[in-house]
């Protein structure tokens, strides 16, 4: 039995769709990162990173959400693009385009515009440009496709599909005016019946939901009131 370590927020909703679309059977541990469970010994022993989501697989230890959802994709053959070179390098290029470009930026731009204290108007204008940017990218990519690799639903749809749902909170109410396509693009895949049930694992657990200090202490050490 797969046990899937996850805090309803982008990254672990990755797996989460993965692991609804594909049926595989999972026991799901909640990490409360506003409490500060990411930091305790044995999450750390799982994920150095003290980050969520991770995934123990009997013996197999994987960290990251988009490693996790490569390993669950090469495990089960599922949610792959066609294996030719011209499809599957487009795969990889755009599963880390997502890992290293829309989600470090869109989670930046966050902090920035929600949560940092002043002085941020550097830092907030160059991420939320950054995050920007990114995100016309993808509109101008899905603005003549239904998927972001191939003809097929597939990891890389899952990745995007975390972060999409963020839009509004990432860059702004007004974000979709600006996006249609990656507007479109969410709403096909949240109308799919895994979506769903990934979205309904928020209610699983009775999660923080303050940003008070503690959470920010332990989602932002540097911020801390008694600093270590
Ligand atoms: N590169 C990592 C980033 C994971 C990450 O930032 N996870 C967030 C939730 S989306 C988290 O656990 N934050 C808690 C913290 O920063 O302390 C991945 O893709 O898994």
């Amino acid at each position: 039995m797969l046990k899937f370590y996850y805090h309803p927020s982008p990254n672990p909703a990755k797996v989460a769709l993965f692991l609804e679309e594909s049926g595989l059977p999972y026991t799901l541990v909640p990490v409360d990162v506003r409490k500060g469970e990411q930091h305790l010994p044995a999450y750390l022993a799982i994920n150095p990173n003290g980050k969520t989501p991770a995934l123990v697989d009997g013996d197999a230890v994987v960290f990251d959400s988009n490693a996790i959802l490569l390993y669950l994709a090469v495990k089960t053959g599922k949610f792959l693009p066609r294996n030719v070179p011209e499809v599957r390098s487009q795969m990889y290029s755009w599963l880390m385009f997502v890992a290293t470009g829309i989600g470090p930026f869109s989670g930046q731009a966050v902090h920035f515009r929600h949560f940092a204290p002043e002085p941020k108007a550097y830092a907030q204008q160059r991420y939320d440009f950054e995050a920007w940017r990114h995100w016309r990218i993808v509109n101008a990519h899905l603005a003549t496709r239904t998927w972001m690799v191939g003809e097929e639903f597939t990891i890389v749809d899952m990745a995007l599909w975390a972060w999409a749902r963020a839009v509004p909170f990432v860059l702004g109410e007004a974000a979709w005016a600006e996006l249609p396509h990656v507007k479109r693009f969410l709403d096909q895949v949240s109308a799919r019946p895994a979506a769903v049930r990934a979205e309904a694992l928020a209610e699983a657990h009775a999660f923080k939901a303050e940003m008070d200090q503690a959470a920010m202490d332990a989602m932002y050490p540097h911020t801390q009131s008694t600093p270590v």
